[in-house]
Order: structure tokens, then C-alpha cells, then sequence
């Protein structure tokens, strides 16, 4: 097939990737906008390159006129999550938009793969609109834990570099890294909610001071050196101690003193029409 027709074959799939990403990476945003924990830790995706579909072709038999149809993964989206309870939280996000409609489900992680590969799979619909109108593709998403990331990254490259026949003793290996990774994400779910706090303090201290370091920068423009002198070292201070009430109360009293300045301004423009 003519690079062109390639070419004019993949684009819809790369609309479509960069769209689903670009959903899905809004919704990351719109949990952490709203102070809550997102589901989706990471999204990554990928249009498979030329060379991997005609191998994938080659190995279902598929003639390359029914490569659309037949081979589901040409667009792939991989949802990376902290935990397991995560990944289907993330499936039934997607269960209930109306943008993607569920084709086919499977769930390698309450049925584990032989080699010890977990994810969850759903190949969906998605439409894309393009010059010569809309178009329907197939996209698999891949929904997993980092840790299952980390585990399938690992044996992807073994398999590749084995071609296939990863030797034994490696193939025990992994086994052995799989039957961790179980483990390993048992334990963290277990103090879910423990991590989800830390991590909640931590986002929240981190808005706080950069809301307190955003108003410090705007008041800069109004107060003379003394006073914000006063104020940095009173930030400094205050931030040596890491205690997140001062920090409030530090933050409420920054938003008065930058209101005030802002009053002031304002009634500048309604008394005389323009700025003194
Ligand atoms: P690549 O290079 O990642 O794209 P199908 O896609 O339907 O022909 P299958 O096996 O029925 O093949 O579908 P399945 O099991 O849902 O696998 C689809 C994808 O899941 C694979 O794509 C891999 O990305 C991943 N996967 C499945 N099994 C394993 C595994 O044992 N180890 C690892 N590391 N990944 C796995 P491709 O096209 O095989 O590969």
C-alpha cells in the first residue's frame, strides 16, 4: 500500500487519539478542580506504527483492505491508575459517556493472562469528524495500576527481544514480579486512604502557596518595599513551620489586604472616570 494511503488511513486514528486524550486528561483536571482524587493518574496513547499493523495482518491473516474492521488496536489509549479499585471507576466513567460505546470488555485482571499480564481492556466506538465527514473508528483503552504498567512494560520488551521465546528462567522471573505486583497493589490499596490524604495535604499546600506566592507578586505592584519585606518575611516564617492553619490564616489575611488595595482602585475609577 502507497505511503499516501497510509497516511489517509491512520489520520482519523490520530484525531481520535489526541481527542480521547485530550478528554481524558480534562477530566484529571476537573476532579482536581473540584478537590478531588482522580481516578486517572496518567493517559498516554498511541496510533500503532505502519510496520506493527502489517505484522499483526500478516499473523491473523487479515487482508490489508479489512485491516479497519479486523484489527481493533490501531488507535490505543493506556489509563494508568494508583490503584485496582481505580480502574473500574475509570470503566465506569467510560460506560456512562455517550462519545465512546463499549464494543467489547476484557477483564485480564480477575482473569490474569498465563505469561501474568493484568489489565483491563475495552475496545470502543469513537467518532471523529474530519474534511470528508464523520467517521467511526475502534479504539482499544487500556485501563491498569502503575504497577501492572511497570510489570507490562518490562515483559513487552523481553517478548520483543526474544521474539516471542523469552527463555524460561526469565519467563519464571516474571512470573515470580507478577505474583508481586498482585501484592504489591493488595498493600496499597489497603492504606488507600491514607495515601489519598497525604497526597490530598500535599496538592492542598501546594495551591495554598501558590496562591499566597500570586497575591505576594500582586501586591508587590501596589505596596511599598517595607511593607512587602514585612509580609516575605512573614511568609518565610510562617512556611518554616509547615503548618497548614497559619498558612490559611496568612493566605485569608494576603486576600484582605489585596481586596483592600482593590477597593481602593476601584473607588479611584468611580470618583474620577480614570486612574489616579
Ligand atoms: P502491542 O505491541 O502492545 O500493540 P488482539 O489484539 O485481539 O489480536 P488479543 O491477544 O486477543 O489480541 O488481545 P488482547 O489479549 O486484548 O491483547 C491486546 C494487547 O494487550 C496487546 O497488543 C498488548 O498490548 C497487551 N497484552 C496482551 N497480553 C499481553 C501480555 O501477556 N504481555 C504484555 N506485556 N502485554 C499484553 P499487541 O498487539 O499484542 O501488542
Amino acid at each position: 500500500m502507497e505511503t499516501q494511503l497510509w497516511r489517509e488511513i491512520l489520520s482519523p486514528y490520530e484525531l481520535c487519539v489526541d481527542e480521547i486524550m485530550v478528554k481524558f486528561n480534562h477530566l484529571i483536571d476537573e476532579f482536581k478542580n473540584k478537590g478531588e482524587y482522580s481516578p486517572i493518574e496518567q493517559v498516554q496513547g498511541r496510533v500503532k506504527s505502519i510496520s506493527s499493523i502489517i505484522d499483526k495482518a500478516q499473523k491473523k491473516n487479515v487482508p490489508l483492505d479489512r485491516i479497519e474492521e479486523e484489527i481493533d488496536d490501531i488507535a490505543g489509549i493506556r489509563i494508568i491508575c494508583q490503584f485496582v479499585e481505580d480502574i473500574y471507576a475509570v470503566v465506569d466513567i467510560i460506560r456512562q459517556r455517550k462519545d465512546m460505546i463499549i464494543k467489547e470488555e476484557k477483564d485480564y485482571i480477575n482473569h490474569m493472562k498465563k505469561s501474568g499480564y493484568r489489565s483491563y481492556h475495552l475496545i470502543v466506538y469513537y467518532t471523529v469528524e474530519t474534511l470528508s465527514g464523520h467517521k467511526q473508528v475502534q479504539v482499544e483503552i487500556q485501563i491498569r495500576t502503575l504497577a501492572m504498567n511497570f510489570w507490562s512494560t518490562i515483559e513487552h520488551s523481553m517478548q520483543y527481544k526474544y521474539k516471542g521465546a523469552v527463555p524460561l528462567d526469565i519467563r519464571r522471573r516474571l512470573s515470580r514480579a507478577a505474583d508481586a505486583v498482585i501484592i504489591l497493589d493488595q498493600e496499597m490499596s489497603a492504606i488507600k486512604n491514607e495515601i489519598k490524604e497525604a497526597q490530598d495535604s500535599f496538592r492542598m499546600k501546594a495551591s495554598m502557596v501558590a496562591d499566597i506566592l500570586t497575591n505576594i507578586h500582586s501586591l508587590s505592584k501596589v505596596i511599598d518595599e517595607e511593607e512587602l519585606n514585612e509580609i516575605q518575611k512573614e511568609f518565610d516564617s510562617i512556611y518554616k513551620d509547615q503548618n497548614m492553619e497559619e498558612l490559611a490564616k496568612f493566605n485569608q489575611k494576603l486576600d484582605k489586604i489585596a481586596e483592600s488595595y482593590h477597593l481602593q482602585s476601584l473607588s479611584s475609577i468611580n470618583n474620577f472616570g480614570f486612574r489616579r
